[in-house]
């Protein structure tokens, strides 16, 4: 089983879609083993997206994330990071496919409703970013 880091950004809280969000999610059988909404702060933001400091975008970016409270979200399922990459749909929503999260319902590329980590790897560093070991328990139905 392999679990991934879901982000819904400041968008999908200010356009009421969290619930749609993570419907969506819950509907590929995917489970939700830590969930919580926080106030992103500058600096994990800048931890965060580390990968695209010297990105034109990039102040932008930490700009939006800590603009208004997130839902933070571990959900666990089989290829779960593929499956959310894949439900996520394209980077940029006028290249997402309709019936991905980003093509039916998200905006432009900066305000794109949700993050999904890349790879295992980053999985696993950006889930420890969000949340304590004690917070990120082992599911009771494993
Ligand atoms: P991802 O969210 O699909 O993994 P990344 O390439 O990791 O996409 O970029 C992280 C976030 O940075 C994107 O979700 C998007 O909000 C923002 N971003 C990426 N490329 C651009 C761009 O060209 N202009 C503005 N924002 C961008
Ligand atoms: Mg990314």
């Amino acid at each position: 089983m392999q679990r991934t880091l879901v982000l819904l950004k400041p968008d999908a809280l200010e356009r009421g879609l969290m619930g749609e969000i993570i419907s969506r999610l819950e509907g590929r059988g995917l489970k939700i083993v830590a969930m919580k909404m926080i106030w992103v702060d500058e600096a994990l933001a800048k931890r965060l997206y580390a990968a695209h400091e010297d990105k034109p975008f990039f102040r932008g970016l930490v700009d939006f994330i800590t603009s208004r409270p997130i839902i933070a979200a571990v959900f666990e399922g089989e290829d779960v990071v593929a499956v959310v990459r894949n439900a996520m749909g394209e980077t940029d929503p006028a290249l997402a496919a309709p019936g991905t999260i980003r093509g039916d319902l998200a905006q432009d590329i900066e305000r794109n409703l949700i993050h999904g980590s890349d790879s295992e790897e980053t999985a696993a560093r950006e889930i420890e970013l969000f949340f304590s070991k004690a917070e990120n328990f082992k599911h009771t139905t494993e």
